[in-house]
């Protein structure tokens, strides 16, 4: 009686796999040799936050370990982890920063 079942189905089959993307937060830990100044200054540089905030989230990862600088689809999130960790390499700092699911 509905001439547009198919159609119909088809769509919903469609409309199915439309989802958003999962995303992941990107945070830093704790180390007792990085320089407090480069871990802010890598929190401004790389997630775009204020020195305040970058101080704010430093200090979280400093007291309490770990910290979370931002949250972002997966490719963008794999991107700063191994930037952070490329910069932080190459100035001779050990700062570890990693990426779980939000
Ligand atoms: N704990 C480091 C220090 O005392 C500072 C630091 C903060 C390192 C956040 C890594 C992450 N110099």
């Amino acid at each position: 009686n509905n001439p547009y079942i198919e159609d119909t189905i088809l769509l919903e089959k469609q409309a199915e796999k439309v989802k958003a993307p999962s995303m992941y937060k990107v945070l830093l830990l704790n180390d007792d040799y990085t320089p407090m100044e480069f871990v802010v200054m890598v929190i401004q540089e790389y997630f775009n936050q204020s020195q305040e905030s970058a101080t704010r989230i430093m200090l979280q990862v400093h007291l309490v370990g770990k910290g979370v600088c931002g949250v972002f689809t997966r490719d963008v999130a794999a991107t700063k982890v191994h930037q952070v960790i490329e910069l932080s390499r190459e100035a001779g700092h050990p700062l570890q920063c990693t990426m779980e699911e939000a």
